[in-house]
């Protein structure tokens, strides 16, 4: 399945021009896909402890209401006829089928992505004005979504004492009805405000941007823990001072320039990136498997036909490494590999491994030892047909 753009707007032209930069509307783009799954079954969805759901109400006169799940069936026995929005965040990582909304937009790469997360709005519902600092595909999935955007908004400003982040101004420039299969684009920092027109289900496919705070707060935190204790403050060239009070611009600069090592220090900077990106949230960990597999009896289950996917919550990952050979990523560890690039790319973004994976020598050895303890990880697990 394939991303219909627009006429005149190729995959690249979307790149170049849209994305992280304007809004782009895109009527029909994902009409092939059939949406499966129903109000119903997202509800129950919503009932589950481990799934992330909230429920928000608009009460009128800019009074919102905020209900976090697990919800159970008296609340939705009990909601209004309107003005309500159900949303439940990663929906991808609990049924695979709707992981295959995510095929179409490959051409971005998959450690982009946050999650798909699925509403559900009864007319009249919404979650009021807002701005997000991510990009999103915001998808139709059923009846039909008022769409106003404001892609300049000249203020950030909040409404005070709110539950949901609802912006105090909001002028609206475009506005488009989105009917199922309708994809809107918005990069980050659009204000953006989706009105249910009927009963409606939307897909908003959501990527991953940090602050500036999150990746020092990540980089330095790894960093320290890796810096040798045994490493302090030098000044080994000091001369003699007339000014005791002052600090002298060598010795502020010598430690600006250790400093500046650490920062630079790419081994460990690569290791960092990749593994932070893959970082899976804290409520979505990976358990390891009952029971654990040998290399052994894992090579012959594979060469036997067996097949492998990534664990739903898994994220991986691959890159060059500086100083030869590759990193590996898989859910926020790192790992150097002299693996083939293509083999990595199969492990980090195919649907399946079976035999295929299994490499000849002089690979056999440090192939079957990875897997093996990807598994034993929980990071890989049997493929369900
Ligand atoms: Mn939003």
């Amino acid at each position: 399945m394939k991303l219909q753009l627009p006429p005149g707007i190729t995959l690249e032209t979307f790149l170049a021009e849209y994305w992280q930069r304007r809004p782009l509307h895109m009527p029909g783009a994902l009409r092939e896909y059939d949406f499966p799954l129903s109000p119903e079954e997202l509800a129950g969805l919503a009932c589950e402890p481990a799934v992330e759901s909230r429920l928000v109400t608009d009460r009128g006169d800019n009074r919102w209401e905020l209900q976090h799940g697990p919800f159970d069936e008296q609340t939705f026995l009990s909601l209004p006829e309107e003005n309500w929005t159900l949303l439940v965040q990663d929906v991808d990582k609990f049924l695979p089928e709707v992981a295959r909304l995510l095929e179409p937009f490959r051409f971005i790469p998959s450690w982009r992505f946050d999650d798909v997360m699925v509403s559900y709005a009864a007319p009249g519902g919404s979650v009021g004005p807002h701005i997000d600092t991510y990009d999103v595909f915001l998808v139709q999935g059923s009846g039909r979504r008022r769409w106003m955007i404001d892609p300049d908004p000249v203020s950030h400003e909040l409404l005070p004492d709110l539950p949901v982040r609802i912006l105090a101004e909001f002028e609206p420039k475009q506005q488009w009805v989105l009917e199922q299969g309708d994809v809107l684009y918005l990069p980050p920092g659009v204000a953006h405000w989706g009105v249910a027109e009927t009963p409606t289900m939307n897909w908003s496919v959501g990527l991953r941007a940090p602050s500036h705070q999150e990746l020092f707060d990540s980089f330095a935190q790894f960093l320290l823990e890796r810096i040798p204790p045994g490493e302090h403050y030098r000044d080994p060239f000091l001369a003699p001072t007339r000014q005791p009070g002052r600090i002298p611009s060598a010795t502020r600069n010598h430690t600006f320039e250790a400093l500046d090592r650490w920062l630079a220090n790419d081994e460990l900077r690569e290791a960092w990136f990749g593994s932070f990106m893959t970082e899976v949230k804290p409520h979505l960990a990976i358990e390891p498997p009952d029971e654990p597999l040998s290399q052994e009896t894992l090579e012959t289950r594979l060469a036997a036909g067996a097949r492998l996917q990534r664990h739903p919550f898994a994220r991986f990952a691959w890159c060059r490494r500086g100083a030869g050979g590759y990193w590996l990523f898989t859910s926020g560890e790192a790992r150097p590999t002299k693996l083939p690039e293509e083999w990595l790319e199969r492990l980090c973004s195919a649907p399946s491994l079976g035999k295929e994976a299994l490499l000849p020598e002089p690979y056999r050895e440090p192939c079957m030892q990875l897997l093996a303890g990807l598994f034993n990880q929980g990071q890989l697990e049997w493929h369900d047909e």
